[in-house]
């Protein structure tokens, strides 16, 4: 009997054709054509690039069956949809991470050697988009993994700067920032939007009216008005079939000329309004934490975040929905206060545009958005003064005014004749010149708030935002940070992954709880042997690198020690130098000195206008210069800067570490995820009582951490008590040989004024306690010298921290987000017509 027509027209369908095969010969052909129609090159005359290109179309076209799939079934099954708002998406490199989560790495791998390329080569060749600072754009890239691994509708909305982070290059020890042009070549990921373009007012007045059945309402006549074009990309969960996207805004002026000035002869005033349109998505604010109140900032922050509410209102009320259910249908995030003008800016939809009353507007609005705070550092709260807040959204500033008055009336209600209360808790900061508090509007809009691990939420409710703790307990909440193992294990450590799949399958990369089957390998000799030659494989990669780069040479036999991230006196990379030149200092004078090799690496970019944070990039290299070159010294110490550490070259340098510098000053640094990509590759930590550390050590066990310094209480103690670094510079000869050799010019051709600032703010601040915990970080430092020295041993070790880190998936992360705040579950994609996703 001959098979249903259905099944014939599939069996057909399956026969590989160029944009879905999956088979080596067919992706050859693909890159061949693609080469040849895309970038319009023949392989005579195609370089690098054009060969990446042609490549990354070809994983893209195997991207979007699934990813058209899943919008068809989101839109069918009309689906609750997670929109993550986030002023910040450090992306890092699609095309690897790509083919790993398509799960095709070893055909492409194939393809490109019979078309006589190098994949390596063609994956190094990618321009990783840098939409991010650190942390907290980082953090929304692996949280965007996650929720497409686990199966969760969701997008990603954000910003399409044109200028990323800054890249960083070393000139004379000093950092120079370099224009990010990540767009120049062309970025073959995204797909522009432009239909679902959409408008956003700024400026003007307000006005009131009665509408025809009577009932008051504010129109807003605005100045101006931007249009925003969306740029979605694919972002493709982990062997599912599941690609959400990530939708960028770019800015673009309403009209490309202004025609009445064109016609009068102002051709230069009628361009104007354009380039001020498309200089708002134009470039990445390069600071870290602290942010002044740039209107630039704010523009960009209601911009993205208008364009975004729209869209939602768009597509839901294209399901055939009314507004009514929007907060059974979109979940929304604010990632930390950037994008929390949206809570003004809902209400201002629902009810100047929809027409809701008041009391359901913000029904829906309350349950609607989440938030999520990611510092406790007070410099780092936003704040816009009332003037420029008004003057450029001046109906928001209404709308604020009416959302605090309810609001304040609760508080009354609570502290009747407490007006400490009402000024601590206001949406205005009245204290002195006025502002609008971002913080407090992201609060009081969202039914949930969240820290991002367990001290710093504690600390939350303690400290920043102990009076909305009393006032509001219940939307309290925690969800330690998470790291996605596809990139930070899979796609950047693939000798480690291999040998961990080996003995225990490859279940672990969607369900990192099952390294915790690593432990029964810890007798086992010979799987410790392996361990060591991953370990040390990589590190002479990192070597090569380092010797290709700087023209250091490092012995991959030295302890790798190793502190990349922002640079960031809270931080304290400065401590660090300060046990380096301790080192140095003992080798000195004991010039036989036993001790163990150790090359100390460092990366990190310093906000362009943050001086002593470049000071202290200085101080690294010129310490570097003078130890490395050192013959009494030799081996035994080296100190390299990486230039330019970035997501890319991160992959790099978290296998190869065997220490991991986790050492802010307790009760600043809120999380940190370095801390968990390092041990989940690992690596042992010595760090304080801080943020992440404290559960890493719980599940690591505090044998297979190095602790040190001082805990918060203790802090406050110290500080209650009147701190005085002096004394400690007195009473510790060490500290204070390491202090006055870099005061001598020893480290700067003799100049002692060079680093006077950064050390003047040690002897007579120290806001960050480094000289308190001097003593316990050598002392700590030392321990982790004679480990080191029990090769055996610290394997165990290693692979103890390796295998439990399972907590710190963003897999894990993600699900607490679903179940504590945005009440979402999975939905499985099935592919219709094409072929599977495991091909
Ligand atoms: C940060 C925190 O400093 C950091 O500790 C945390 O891990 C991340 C993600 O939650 O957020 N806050 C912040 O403003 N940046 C961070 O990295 N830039």
């Amino acid at each position: 009997m001959n098979p249903p027509l259905n099944q014939m027209l599939q069996s057909q369908i399956q026969i590989e054709d160029d944009r879905t095969g999956l088979s080596i010969e067919t992706l050859r052909r693909a890159i061949a054509d693609n080469l040849f129609y895309i970038q319009g090159k023949f392989p005579a005359i195609a370089t690098k690039h054009d060969y990446y290109m042609a490549l990354a179309y070809t994983v893209r076209d195997r991207l979007l069956h699934r990813w058209l799939n899943t919008l068809e079934v989101y839109l069918k099954q009309d689906v609750k949809l997670v929109c993550y708002l986030s002023a910040e998406y450090l992306v890092g490199p699609h095309l690897v991470n790509n083919l790993i989560n398509l799960g095709i790495y070893e055909q492409i791998r194939q393809a490109v050697e019979e078309s006589g390329l190098n994949l390596q080569q063609l994956i190094n060749t990618e321009e990783e988009p840098g939409l991010g600072n650190g942390g907290l754009g980082r953090l929304a890239s692996c949280y965007m993994d996650s929720l497409a691994s686990l199966e969760i509708p969701a997008i990603g909305y954000g910003i399409r700067y044109e200028f990323g982070i800054f890249d960083q290059e070393i000139k004379d020890g000093w950092q120079v920032e370099i224009t990010d042009k990540w767009l120049q070549d062309g970025n073959p990921w995204e797909i522009a939007r432009p239909e679902a373009a959409v408008s956003v007012k700024f400026g003007g007045h307000t006005e009131s009216y009665l509408d025809d059945q009577g009932n008051y309402r504010v129109r807003w006549l605005p100045e101006y008005i931007v249009k925003g074009i969306p740029y979605d990309t694919p972002i493709l969960g982990y062997k599912v079939n599941t690609a959400n996207s990530m939708r960028l805004w770019t800015s673009e002026a309403c009209e490309s000329f202004d025609f009445q000035r064109f016609n009068v002869g102002d051709y230069y005033g009628a361009v104007d309004r354009k380039v001020f349109s498309e200089n708002l998505t134009k470039v990445l604010y390069p600071n870290d934490e602290p942010i002044k109140g740039k209107e630039l900032r704010l523009q960009q922050q209601y911009f993205f975040v208008s364009c975004s509410l729209q869209d939602m209102i768009r597509i839901h009320l294209n399901e055939g929905n009314t507004l009514d259910n929007f907060a059974e249908k979109f979940a929304v995030q604010l990632n930390d206060t950037h994008p929390s003008i949206g809570v003004a800016e809902l209400m201002r939809l629902l009810i100047d545009v929809h027409y809701y009353p008041w009391e359901k507007a913000w029904e829906i609005t309350e349950k609607t958005f989440g938030f999520t705070n990611h510092t406790l550092l007070p410099e780092a709260l936003e704040r816009w003064p009332l003037g420029l807040f008004g003057h450029l959204l001046p109906r928001h500033l209404e709308i604020i005014y009416e959302i605090n008055k309810r609001f304040l009336d609760q508080v009354r209600l609570k502290y009747p004749g407490n007006n400490e209360k009402l000024s601590s808790l206001s949406l205005i900061d009245e204290r002195g010149d006025k502002y609008v508090r971002m913080a407090h509007l992201a609060c009081v809009g969202s039914h949930k708030i969240n820290g991002v691990a367990q001290l710093h939420s504690e600390l939350l409710k303690k400290t920043l935002l102990k009076d909305f703790y009393e006032l509001l307990p219940e939307k309290f909440t925690n969800v330690t940070n998470g790291v996605t193992p596809r990139r930070w294990m899979v796609v950047s450590n693939p000798e480690l992954s291999q040998l961990i799949s080996s003995k225990i399958g490859e279940n672990w990369i969607k369900n990192l709880d099952e390294l915790r089957k690593l432990e029964g390998f810890i007798d086992d000799g010979g799987f410790r042997q392996q361990w060591r030659e991953v370990k040390r494989k990589v590190k002479q990669d990192l070597a090569q690198y380092i010797h290709d780069k700087l023209g250091i040479i490092v012995s991959p036999d030295s302890l790798f020690d190793v502190q990349v991230k922002r640079l960031h006196e809270y931080k304290r990379q400065h401590l660090n130098v300060l046990h380096i030149i301790t080192l140095y200092n003992r080798i000195k004078q004991n010039p036989n000195l036993d001790i163990t090799p150790r090359t100390f690496i460092f990366g990190g970019k310093a906000a362009p206008g943050y001086h002593q944070a470049k000071l202290i990039i200085k101080l690294i290299n010129s310490v570097g210069d003078i130890v490395n070159h050192d013959p009494e010294i030799g081996e035994r110490l080296k100190v390299v800067f990486l230039p330019d550490y970035n997501v890319t070259l991160g992959q790099r340098v978290y296998p190869a570490a065997d220490l991991s510098e986790q050492i802010s000053t307790a009760g600043k640094e809120a999380s940190g995820t370095g801390n968990m990509k390092f041990s989940l590759n690992g690596a042992l930590t010595i760090g304080t009582f801080d943020g992440a550390n404290i559960e890493i050590r719980e599940e690591v066990g505090e044998e297979n951490f190095f602790l040190f310094g001082l805990k918060t209480e203790e802090i406050d103690q110290l500080r209650a008590q009147g701190y005085n670094p002096q004394d400690y510079y007195n009473s510790n000869p060490e500290l204070k040989a390491a202090i006055d050799l870099i005061n001598s010019g020893f480290f700067s051709h003799g100049d002692g004024g060079l680093f006077q600032l950064l050390i003047n703010s040690l002897l007579y601040l120290d806001h960050y306690l480094l000289f308190a915990d001097y003593q316990s970080y050598l002392d700590c430092q030392e321990r982790v010298s004679q480990a080191y020295k029990d090769q055996e041993h610290w394997t165990r070790m290693s692979i103890l921290n390796t295998a439990r880190m399972g907590k710190f998936s963003s897999d894990r992360s993600i699900r607490e987000y679903c179940d504590k705040i945005w009440n979402t579950s999975p939905v499985p994609i099935q592919m219709k017509d094409y072929v599977q996703a495991d091909g």
